[in-house]
């Protein structure tokens, strides 16, 4: 294994020799790995593309490419705060190897990332992330790839949805009812909000669409943002996705995948660092059914989590990296109970946001 990694690095631009390779991060849907060069040369993050997940790689390469691109020509810091795509010896932004697809960026070095969010200060500065990376993209008007079909949107979860459940593959929709009545109790009010992004009362942008908090480095220095990763889903959607899945991920008191669902709830005081942190870099920029519709897009984030874990589930565990058998189970459980605790809160989450826009 080792060898075929060095071998499929070595197809890369690489500036110095490979030192070693090793496994990084937890990631759902690609295999990523840091190759350590020897001497002076910098590091790379070396990944193998999930190709089921997503079919056109040289399509989302270009995607990364021209937004990476954008952002340098305007940052202080272009190598540090964007990634930096490192083109094959072909010159191809990819290599294809028996089936597999393989990218290579920069590592950037003196920077931390985390699974869970520990103070409200670092939920602020994930905000300020989220917002500046769609400040910084605000003026964007290249077109770009559709990297995963439908990928936030309900109305298409819901065709795959219907056609999951009637096929039944792993036959266990006989024991999933009451999961499956906190989506059909949810159906319209989840497409009546998605209308509004069909009829343009809420405005097109380019979103990141996977803002969960290990998709962003922070400086190791001061704990401050320094940029987004992960950048395999950038595409034109609603700029709600980011700040909704954000909010899923930086304010749950639990895991995503906690068994004890004792533990999981939406800590306020995060949502409420976080909102500060995305509406001090978006403010000017907003328009205003975005922000009507802020609060709610966490709800719509974390609602469609649940749809696509359990689906996932219905499916035969097909999608996610899966550790034991009932994961996806586990997974929709914890993020239900996230969802409720958002429902509950949902005067104040209005309220905060309201008080942070002025
Ligand atoms: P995955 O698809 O596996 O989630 P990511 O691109 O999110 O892959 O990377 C996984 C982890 O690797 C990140 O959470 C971060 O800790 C680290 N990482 C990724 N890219 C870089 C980079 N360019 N510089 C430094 N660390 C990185
Ligand atoms: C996946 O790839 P990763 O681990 O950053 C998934 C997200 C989910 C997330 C749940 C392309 O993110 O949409 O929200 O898992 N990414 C894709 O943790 O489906
Ligand atoms: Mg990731």
């Amino acid at each position: 294994m080792k060898d075929r990694l060095a071998a499929i690095a070595s197809r890369f631009e690489l500036q110095g020799p490979i030192a070693e390779i090793k496994p990084l991060g937890e990631g759902f849907i690609n295999d990523t790995y840091i190759v350590r060069t020897e001497g002076d040369a910098p590091d790379y993050i070396l990944q193998r593309k999930n190709h089921v997940v997503f079919p056109d790689v040289p399509g989302m390469m270009d995607n990364i490419k021209a937004v990476t691109e954008h952002i340098k020509s305007k940052v202080e810091d272009p190598m540090r705060e964007t990634l930096t795509v490192i083109p094959a010896k072909d010159g191809k932004l990819y290599v294809e190897d028996e089936g597999n697809w393989w990218a290579v960026c920069l590592f950037i070095p003196g920077t931390m990332s985390y699974d869970r969010a520990d103070s409200p200060a670092l939920a602020y500065q994930g905000g300020l992330g989220t917002g500046r990376f769609q400040s910084l993209l605000a003026d964007f008007d290249k077109p770009l790839n559709e990297t995963i079909k439908g990928f936030h949107n309900i109305r298409w979860r819901f065709t795959q949805w219907d056609e999951t459940i009637a096929a039944d593959p792993a036959g266990r929709v006989k024991n999933l009812a009451e999961e499956i009545s906190w989506i059909e109790s949810r159906r319209k009010e989840m497409l009546d909000f998605w209308a509004l992004v069909e009829d343009g009362t809420i405005p097109s942008r380019i979103s990141h669409n996977d803002t969960k908090i290990s998709n962003i480095l922070f400086n190791e220095s001061d704990g401050s943002m320094l940029c987004m990763i992960d950048l395999d889903t950038v595409m034109r959607s609603t700029s709600l996705n980011d700040f909704g899945d954000a909010i899923r991920s930086y304010t749950n008191t639990g895991a995503e995948d906690d068994k004890d669902l004792a533990k999981v709830s939406m800590d306020i005081e995060m949502f409420k660092a976080y909102a500060e942190g995305y509406l001090k870099e978006r403010k000017g920029t907003i328009a205003q059914s975005e922000l009507d519709w802020l609060a709610f897009s966490a709800r719509y984030i974390t609602y469609e989590q649940v749809l696509r874990f359990l689906m996932d589930y219905i499916d035969g565990d097909k999608y996610y990296k899966t550790a034991y058998p009932e994961h996806n189970l586990i997974r929709t459980k914890a993020q239900y109970k996230l969802l409720q605790s958002m429902e509950e809160q949902y005067g104040q989450m209005c309220r905060i946001i309201e008080e942070a826009a002025k």
